[in-house]
């Protein structure tokens, strides 16, 4: 195997088995091998993410595995970051994401903003226990393609209808794509509430995230 294919292997593999010493070695490897920072990313290790989606949804791989697989990834981003041309590694599109209002849980929610982020989205996280009136404002402030929203409670689930609303008197749900998620929502919730997408796991969820800005190209 040539030189590049091998090192983008293993920078693949490496996503796939979690090895954060092995890929920060492998991005050294691929810089100093003259290999491009934005293909080290894009064709090695963000294959490897696709191939760690897949084991997900086939039930080989669980949570804990996908959290570790982006903790690997930002790693090794880390290492060839300061090589890419400024500009060079355009995101695909940009989230808005945060936990709604009265709502402290946030371990899904991370996990949604880890992938994305790996996936190549720009995600301005806004925490948790987030308002409507915020999450007007960062739409205002950042003009993401997409708002993401997430709801733990059956008590503040039917918060995210407040911030459909409030997008809506805002003049701007028509500017982004909605999306939601959470253990107690449902399809039909998310279709009740004016959400443009539902899905049961971060995997799904950043799949519908990458078809909404793929179609919007
Ligand atoms: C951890 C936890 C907590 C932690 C939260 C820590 C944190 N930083 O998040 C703490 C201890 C703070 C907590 C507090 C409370 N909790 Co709590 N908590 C849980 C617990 C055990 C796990 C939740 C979790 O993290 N799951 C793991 C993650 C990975 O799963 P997930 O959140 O569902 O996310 C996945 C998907 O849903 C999806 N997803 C999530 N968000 C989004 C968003 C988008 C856009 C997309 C696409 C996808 C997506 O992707 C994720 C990954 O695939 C659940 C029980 C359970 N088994 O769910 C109870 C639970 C949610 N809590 C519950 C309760 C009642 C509370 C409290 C009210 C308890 C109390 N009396 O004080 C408080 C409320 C605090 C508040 N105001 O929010 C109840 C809710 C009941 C209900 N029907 O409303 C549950 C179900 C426990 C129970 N069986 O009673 N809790």
């Amino acid at each position: 195997m040539p030189r590049r294919e091998e090192i983008l292997a293993r920078l693949r593999d490496c996503i796939v088995n979690f090895d954060i010493d092995g890929i920060k070695d492998a991005a050294r490897e691929a810089i100093e091998a003259g290999i491009p920072a934005y293909d080290a990313i894009m064709e090695g290790m963000a294959k490897g993410m696709e191939i760690v989606g897949r084991k997900y949804e086939e039930g080989e791989y669980f949570l804990a595995e996908l959290i570790m697989a982006g903790e690997t990834m930002k790693e090794g981003v880390s290492v060839l970051e300061p090589y890419l041309r400024s500009g060079e590694f355009l995101r695909i599109g940009k989230v808005v994401i945060g936990t709604v209002e009265g709502d402290l849980h946030d371990i899904g929610k991370n996990i949604v903003v880890t992938l994305l982020s790996a996936s190549g989205f720009e995600v301005i996280d806004l925490g948790v226990d987030v308002s409507a009136d915020k999450f007007v404002e960062a739409v205002k402030q950042y003009k993401p393609d997409i708002v993401g929203m997430s709801a733990l409670l059956t008590t503040t689930m039917i918060n995210m209808k407040k911030v459909v609303e409030a997008l809506k008197e805002a003049g701007l749900k028509d500017k982004v794509k909605i999306i939601v998620g959470g253990a107690p929502l449902t399809e039909e919730f998310a279709r009740e509430i004016g959400a443009d997408g539902y899905a049961p796991d971060a995997v799904l969820g950043v799949e519908i995230c990458k078809k909404w800005v793929s179609v919007k190209r």
